[in-house]
């Protein structure tokens, strides 16, 4: 029988509070998965252990900044001791800034890519050599229609979730003997604070226009939903994933696939 348990498996979720983290999470744990999660913020940490507790999950939330090493040493440290040795990491944290390229400062480039890329490295550093101790793991790196295509404004965002796609079939290639394996998700188009502001109702009750044009390049015709990652996720976290390594599993309603609706 295909094994999609996550039973007696102890997963962290980086950016776990909200949004795709939080869905990823859910899922995790519904499939049996003890969940850690950290995020900058003590309040939305705080919110989101109560907000697991109302779906009857015992989640453990840390402040943890994934750019900083020492936080994330000291991180993987305590969720080892408390709640024990990490399996699965999901690499979800992440931010967007929507600038164009040559208004933008090399200060808020550097700020996407180390969240966004150097994050992730610096996450995986510090599970891989338990993860090699205990015979094997799972990395899920959150990387984005972004990984294939540019698109204005967003270079900052796109060069780091491009090698975000790198750095997974990389962490695959130069780990995958000791039994980790490392994948992608690439959501499409998801409804979440992140993408808020592409999907505003305007005061004369317009849609902002990039919600017409995400839906015109959308074979699925709808913005996707955290929870459209829940299956992936799970799937990816389990041993009915543990011949696929360093594959991005693209959650995109079909968007790469289409050129978009004729006008
Ligand atoms: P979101 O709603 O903005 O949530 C981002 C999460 O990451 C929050 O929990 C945030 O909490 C945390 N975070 C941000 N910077 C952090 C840092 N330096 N250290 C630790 N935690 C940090 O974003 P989302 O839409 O859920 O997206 C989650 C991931 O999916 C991101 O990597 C994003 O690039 C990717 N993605 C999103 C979409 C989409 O359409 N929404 C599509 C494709 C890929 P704090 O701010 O409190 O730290
Ligand atoms: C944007 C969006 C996208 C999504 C996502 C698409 O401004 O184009 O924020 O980047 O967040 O990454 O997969």
């Amino acid at each position: 029988m295909v094994d999609f348990s996550l039973k007696g498996k102890v997963a962290l979720v980086t950016g776990g509070t909200y949004g795709i983290g939080f869905a990823i999470a859910k899922a995790l744990a519904e499939a049996g998965a003890k969940i850690a999660f950290n995020a900058r913020h003590r309040d939305g940490i705080d919110k989101a252990v109560a907000d697991y507790k109302a779906l009857g999950i015992e989640a453990y939330g840390y402040v943890c900044d994934v750019t900083d090493e020492r936080q994330v040493q000291e991180l993987v440290t305590k969720v080892t001791e408390e709640v024990g040795h990490v399996n699965i990491l999901v690499n979800n944290a992440g931010i967007i800034k929507r600038i164009p390229m040559c208004e933008m400062s090399a200060e808020e480039f550097r700020q996407v890519v180390d969240i966004d890329l150097n994050g992730p490295f610096i996450m995986s550093k510090a599970v891989i050599p338990d993860m090699i101790k205990q015979g094997g793991g799972k990395i899920i790196n959150v990387c984005s229609m972004m990984s294939e295509l540019g698109r204005e404004t967003v270079s900052a965002y796109a060069a780091a979730k491009g090698g975000l796609k790198m750095l997974t079939k990389n962490i695959a290639s130069e780990y995958g003997h000791y039994n980790i394996q490392c994948n992608g998700i690439g959501p499409g188009y998801i409804a979440t604070p992140q993408t808020a502001p592409l999907r505003e109702t305007r005061a004369d009750g317009s849609r902002h226009p990039f919600d017409a044009f995400i839906l015109a390049k959308t074979p699925a015709e709808r913005w996707g939903t955290p929870d459209d990652l829940a299956g992936p996720a799970v799937f990816l976290a389990s041993n009915a994933s543990d011949f696929v390594n360093g594959h991005i599993l693209y959650v995109d309603g079909g968007i790469l696939a289409y050129i978009g609706k004729q006008p």
